[in-house]
C-alpha cells in the first residue's frame, strides 16, 4: 500500500497528491503542518473540540519529500490539547528536520520545558480561535510566555481577524516574537484595502517583533478550489492578502501546507496546488527564498542558519 493511500476508517485527506509544479529553493521548510495520534497511541485529548484524522509522521515526511520540502515545523493543534507526545515522537524521529511548536499549561515543570527544548520544540501556541478552545486567563498565558523566553522561543497565535481589536493590547505587550497563524484569518470578502485587514497590518508594521504565515488559502477562501480540469491556480481571492504580507514584510513571513488540513468541512486541499500557490504570492526568487528557506531556518534552526 502507497503511504499516501487510505487507510480505512481515516478522514479523506486528498490521497495521492500532486507533484507541484512549482519547484520549491533548495532547503525549504514546511512551517505549518501537523501529526494527529495515531489516536490508540497517542490519545486525543478529553477536552478537544474535533476528533481529527490519524496522520502519522510517516504519512508527513513522506509528503514532505513527495513536495520537495526538506524541514517541517510541526505545530501542536487542540485536539492534542496540552499533550504534546505525540509532537515530540514525531520531532525524535525526524533526524533533526522538524522543530516543534508546543500547548502548554501554567503547571508546566521547567523539567518538562527543558525536554521539550531537547526534543526540538521552539514556541508555544496560544489558541483564540473560540470554536477550538475555552478561555484561558490572559495572566496565565502571559506567566507561560514569560517562563519561555529564556529558552530564546516565541509565541504562535491563532485568532480571527474580528478579534484582533480586543486582543491588540494583549498581544502588543507578549515579550518573545510572536508568530500570527494563518494572517490572522482575514474575511476575504471584505477585501484587501477593508479596516480590519488594515488593522493587521497596522499590527505588524507596527511591532517589529510580530510575524505571519502567509499559509491556509484554501481555509480562507470564498471563490474555493479549481475545477477539476488541468487548472492549478486555485484559492485566487486570497492570493491579494497574503502578497500584501509577504512585500509587505518579506523577512518575518513564514509558510506552510497545514496537513491534514483539520476541520475543513467542504474539500480536501491537494498540497500539490497548495505548494503552486506560492509563485502568486512570492512572486520573486528572493521573496520566495526568505518565504521558505531564510525565515524559518532563522526562527528555527538559527544555528544551522
Ligand atoms: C490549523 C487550523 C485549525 C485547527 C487548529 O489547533 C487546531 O485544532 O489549528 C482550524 O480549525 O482552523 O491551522 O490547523
Amino acid at each position: 500500500m502507497s503511504i499516501f493511500e487510505k487507510t480505512p476508517g481515516w478522514l479523506d485527506w486528498y490521497q495521492g497528491p500532486s507533484k507541484p509544479h512549482f519547484q520549491l529553493p533548495a532547503g525549504a521548510v514546511d512551517a505549518h503542518c501537523h501529526v494527529f495520534g495515531p489516536g490508540d497511541q497517542f490519545p486525543y485529548a478529553p477536552e478537544r473540540k474535533y476528533t481529527p484524522c490519524d496522520a502519522s509522521k510517516a504519512q508527513l515526511f513522506a509528503l514532505r519529500d513527495h513536495l520537495g520540502f526538506v524541514r517541517n515545523v510541526i505545530v501542536q493543534a487542540t485536539c492534542h490539547g496540552a499533550d504534546n507526545r505525540a509532537l515530540v515522537d514525531a520531532l525524535q524521529h525526524s533526524g533533526g528536520k522538524a522543530r516543534g511548536v508546543a500547548t502548554v499549561r501554567r503547571s508546566v515543570s521547567d523539567a518538562e520545558l527543558q525536554a521539550l527544548h531537547a526534543a526540538g520544540v521552539r514556541g508555544v501556541r496560544f489558541n483564540f480561535v473560540k470554536r477550538l478552545v475555552d478561555f484561558t486567563p490572559r495572566d496565565e498565558l502571559m506567566e507561560i510566555a514569560e517562563r519561555i523566553k529564556p529558552l530564546g522561543w516565541h509565541v504562535v497565535i491563532y485568532f480571527e481577524a474580528v478579534d484582533l481589536p480586543e486582543l491588540w493590547d494583549f498581544f502588543t505587550s507578549l515579550p518573545t516574537t510572536v508568530v500570527v497563524d494563518h494572517m490572522g484569518r482575514p474575511d476575504v470578502k471584505q477585501g484587501v484595502d477593508s479596516d480590519e485587514f488594515s488593522l493587521f497590518l497596522q499590527f505588524m508594521r507596527e511591532h517589529g517583533n510580530v510575524w505571519s504565515k502567509v499559509s491556509c488559502p484554501e481555509r480562507l477562501s470564498v471563490s474555493g478550489p479549481p475545477a477539476l480540469n488541468g487548472e492549478r491556480s486555485a484559492y485566487r481571492d486570497v492570493v491579494p492578502f497574503a502578497r500584501k504580507v509577504v512585500e509587505s514584510f518579506p523577512d518575518r513571513v513564514l509558510w506552510g501546507t497545514d496537513w491534514p488540513h483539520p476541520n475543513l468541512k467542504n474539500h480536501m486541499p491537494d498540497d500539490g496546488l497548495l505548494v503552486d500557490f506560492i509563485p502568486h504570492i512570492a512572486p520573486t526568487a528572493q521573496l520566495q527564498r526568505k518565504l521558505l528557506v531564510d525565515n524559518p531556518m532563522r526562527l528555527y534552526w538559527p544555528d544551522e542558519h
